[in-house]
């Protein structure tokens, strides 16, 4: 490009970006809904947008930077699949002088300043979210409370976290027992496998599943009744996201709660993304506002739900 031909500063409009988006993989509603929120606010930016789908495997993440560095994009968006593992793909991206923003899930680096922010929701909050509907919910039984979870992807980020959260919560209350707690990757098809096991391994003893994401807790829902039980009454169905799908789960008298986690992240982070590029600061963490929809209101806030 010609030196005469870029117009001034202080003319120019946002300046149109080429952004590499390193996503994790295509495996709930949720990823669903967050990849077509940030194709659909790349466009409406007019950035151009390389995509590239990691099929839950961390290797294929880090290849996709290595080739967005070397296309020199204006900036990455990572949804990091685990926390570890990004030490030296990180600092290449600095060295080459590469604006990171993680988008979804965090990771834990030794060098901070490898990432510029990170767009997302507060897990842990979420997981005390559900532990506290669970309390509230089963507060006038007795006993104890038999819990099984289904955890999502080991290592990444919300599952760490929506486990810890649920747990602290349930710590003051010693008659919640998590008596079983697996991986099923945050899918459908794992989390109805897992939920079989556990159904097989403590028969009639199960009050409660709590699934890591709504995916999860579909799949169980499906085993349970497979295995002649009702869900949501012989064993309450708790999950996180607020997908669609569980408002139909709910509506259906087969689900009990859903914790919210937004997926629309687009917006925020072309926001973002023009910020870095230009240079300008931006917040360690640029926070979700969520909330929790129990079965009770599933139908009425349904037609409002945008994801
Ligand atoms: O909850 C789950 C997804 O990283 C917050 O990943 C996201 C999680 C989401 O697959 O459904």
């Amino acid at each position: 490009v010609l030196a005469w031909s870029t117009p001034s500063r202080a003319q120019a409009p946002r300046k149109k970006l080429v952004i590499g988006f390193a996503q994790t993989g295509a495996e709930s509603e949720w990823r669903t809904a967050n990849t077509e929120s940030i194709k659909a606010a790349a466009k409406a930016a007019g950035h151009e947008l390389k995509f590239s789908d990691a099929q839950q495997k961390q290797e294929n993440q880090i290849k996709a930077i290595r080739s967005f560095i070397s296309q020199k994009v204006d900036v990455i968006i990572l949804a990091p699949l685990v926390t570890t593992g990004w030490d030296t793909v990180l600092r290449e991206a600095k060295a080459a002088k590469i604006p990171v923003i993680l988008e979804s899930r965090n990771v834990v680096v030794k060098d901070p300043t490898t990432w510029t922010t990170f767009v997302g929701s507060d897990f842990v909050e979420e997981g005390r979210r559900a532990a506290r509907w669970l309390v509230e919910h089963t507060k006038a039984t007795q006993g104890d409370v038999n819990i099984v979870e289904l955890q999502g992807t080991v290592g990444s980020d919300p599952a760490i976290d929506r486990k810890k959260g649920f747990e602290e919560v349930l710590k003051g209350h010693p008659r919640y027992k998590i008596i079983r707690s697996q991986t099923a990757d945050f899918t459908r098809a794992k989390g109805k496998e897992v939920m079989e096991a556990f159904l097989k391994a403590e028969p009639g003893r199960i009050k409660v599943v709590y699934a890591h994401n709504d995916d999860m807790a579909i799949g169980a829902i499906q085993a349970i009744e497979e295995s002649g039980l009702k869900p949501a009454k012989d064993v309450l169905v708790i999950g996180v996201d607020a997908v669609k799908g569980a408002f139909e789960a709910m509506m259906a008298g087969k689900m009990n709660v859903t914790v919210e986690c937004n997926p629309l992240l687009g917006p925020q982070l072309m926001e973002a993304a023009a910020k870095a590029a230009a240079g300008e600061p931006l917040p360690r963490w640029i926070k979700s506002i969520e909330g929790v929809f129990p079965a009770e209101v599933a139908a009425k806030e349904f037609p409002n739900r945008k994801y």
